[in-house]
């Protein structure tokens, strides 16, 4: 999906700003009419999760309404209007004038919904959105069992699930006839001379030539080319001499134009960075343009006080700043997809990205519904409905994710249960889609290496490109202040792991809670020393091993989560506090990374 741009085609109208917003506990706004005209009882501010901006919806987990007033001019009337909500989570249902236009199922990646047909051109319009956050069985994440203040109403993960409107919102005016999306897959010839630019092209309206031109970031053209379109599709080579490569050191960027035509009159014009780059994966390697890379970094989240898991660009840039102050060259989306300036400035800044579907501990409900693991049937679980959300997330997420440079890998999800003859059957066939729609990048599915109900026999790993492992053994298993066998079993799993699959190993999670400003002379569990030297055991067996490709630890800051008897309040993996100020571990990993790779 295309991200909204501005041009001589192409206007966007923000709807950011202040919205009415009403909750709906019984779920009877649509009896009362709230499609065309909900009361507004109070203001909210988007992009913001709505938990925190009042004192009284922190765990509210219903539906609730945003409504809001837009004045479009008779001179849109001739343009396709599309209302852009880029994550509304997690159920939501628009309304333009009282008739429903769209629906979208779950929240994180964008819905995109023409408006044409309901609005009132050169008046006034109602737009009014209305969220359920509700999870059960068949959603995305899933419903889980909460405890404390939770019970039976969340998703069965470790974050918090913050609610409502919680990226841009925007109406997107653009050409009837018009690019709708392209993919640019990126190749090399062995000696790296020449480059290769396939693009793919879908349009609406009907037009029947495209024609692109490629420029370097001081304007010079480097190459044209020009198609005919037949049937809304297209397909377009281009080559390049000697190109520039995009690597984390230098995250060269081509600017590529899209010019859409009708008998020869432009219809549109769309913009697109372009970084030249392969993956490809060896069995003890991940390789970026040819060579070996290490991928070292974070698992993270999108978090912050009060606004939740709103989008402020301000705070992704410091973010950002802070792993490259670390040296981190990398991160993974978990556990869902990231707004989209996140990727934007992951290519600008050469960091590499695993890119997570909003799928987590799917089958983990076994352990919610069924006291007996003798009565859990695992044909239950697999609903197709499950599975058909699961295949329209990542479609969705790779068509608005697969131009980005920087992602070089899709993770089809986090710690679901691999372990079963179902759940192998079930993965081979969501790894083999994935691959389907893109082919260019790695398949993962970060799973856990440790914790219970033998989820070190995951079998579905067979399925992906690199096997992407969280471990928690340490933190969580008691094991006390006695590393040594610690340190044998990670060793030991991890070779294990190798000669049963064969491929490149990542930890993708490692971490242990460090309670900012809770110091103690032995390294113990909850402060910052503990934390400390919990992480650099891990990283000194990773280093150890070279099929061990990356290390991302959990988490580059603390987060909010759900009240558990295991999380005091926060989870305090982070190696910055909520609030972003280093802890010791960030002090020692920058310096620990100046001197090694791991
Ligand atoms: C995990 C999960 C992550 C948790 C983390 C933890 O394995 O993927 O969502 O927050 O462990 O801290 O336990």
């Amino acid at each position: 999906m295309l991200y909204p741009i501005h041009n001589h085609f192409r206007s966007i109208i923000n709807l950011n700003g202040l919205w009415q917003f009403d909750l709906d506990p019984d779920n009877s706004g649509v009896k009362k009419g709230w499609m065309q005209d909900p009361p507004g009882e109070r203001i909210i501010g988007v992009p913001g999760s709505w938990n925190d901006q009042f004192t009284d919806t922190h765990i509210y987990f219903k539906t609730a309404w945003y409504s809001k007033d837009l004045f479009i001019p008779e001179n849109l009337r001739q343009h396709s209007l599309l209302l852009r909500i880029a994550d509304a989570n997690n159920h939501l249902t628009a309304y333009v004038n009282g008739q429903k236009i769209g629906e979208h199922a779950f929240g994180f990646l964008p819905a995109l919904l023409e408006i044409n047909s309901a609005v009132k051109f050169g008046a006034n319009n109602r737009i009014v959105l209305k969220i359920d956050s509700l999870f059960d069985r068949d959603t995305l994440p899933q419903w889980g069992r909460g405890i404390g203040h939770w019970a039976g109403t969340v998703m069965h993960a470790d974050y918090f699930p913050y609610a409502g409107l919680n990226r841009d919102v925007v109406l997107w005016s653009v050409p009837p006839v018009r690019l709708h999306n392209l993919k640019v897959d990126t190749l090399l010839s062995k000696d790296h001379k020449k480059g290769i630019l396939k693009i793919k092209f879908w349009f609406k309206g009907l037009p029947d030539r495209v024609s692109v031109v490629l420029q370097e970031k001081n304007g010079r053209v480097v190459m044209q080319g020009q198609q005919e379109i037949k049937n809304n599709e297209g397909l377009l080579e281009l080559s390049i001499r000697n190109p520039r490569l995009w690597s984390p050191e230098s995250p060269y960027l081509y600017k590529l134009q899209v010019f859409t035509l009708k008998e020869g009159v432009p219809q549109d014009e769309y913009n697109l960075p372009v970084g030249l780059r392969t993956i490809s994966v060896t069995r003890d390697q991940v390789l970026l343009n040819g060579r070996p890379i290490f991928l070292r970094g974070f698992s993270r989240h999108e978090d912050f006080p009060v606004i939740g898991r709103g989008h402020v660009d301000a705070l992704m840039v410091r973010e950002f700043s802070l792993m490259k102050w670390l040296g981190a060259n990398s991160f993974r989306t978990s556990h869902y997809p990231y707004d989209e300036r996140q990727y934007q400035l992951a290519d600008e800044l050469g960091f590499l990205v695993i890119d997570e579907a909003p799928v987590v501990s799917f089958f983990w409900i076994k352990s919610n519904f069924y006291t007996s693991k003798k009565t859990f049937d695992w044909n239950r679980v697999y609903s197709k409905k499950l599975e058909t959300l699961h295949r329209q997330s990542l479609n969705e997420m790779m068509a608005r994710d697969w131009n980005h440079p920087s992602v070089i890998a899709w993770s089809v999800s986090n710690e679901s249960d691999g372990t079963s003859r179902q759940a192998n059957g079930y993965f081979k066939r969501i790894c083999e889609y994935t691959r389907g729609i893109d082919s260019t990048r790695m398949v993962v599915h970060t799973n856990c290496g440790d914790m219970g109900d033998g989820l070190h026999n995951d079998i579905s790993h067979q399925h992906c490109d690199m096997i992407c492992l969280n471990h928690y053994d340490f933190a969580y298993n008691n094991e006390g202040r006695n590393n040594q066998p610690v340190i044998e079993k990670l060793e030991r799993k991890l070779r294990d792991a190798k000669a049963r699959f064969r491929k490149p190993i990542m930890l993708t999670e490692f971490g242990m809670c460090g309670i900012p400003g809770q110091h103690s002379l032995a390294p113990e569990y909850f402060t910052e020393e503990g934390q400390l030297e919990h992480v650099f055991l891990y990283l000194d067996v990773a280093k150890k091993l070279p099929f061990v490709v990356g290390t991302h630890l959990w988490n580059l800051k603390d987060f909010k989560t759900q009240e558990h008897s295991a999380r005091a309040y926060l989870n305090f993996k982070g190696a910055f506090t909520r609030l972003m100020e280093p802890k010791l571990l960030a002090h020692m990993l920058k310096k620990r990374w100046e001197k090694s790779r791991c």
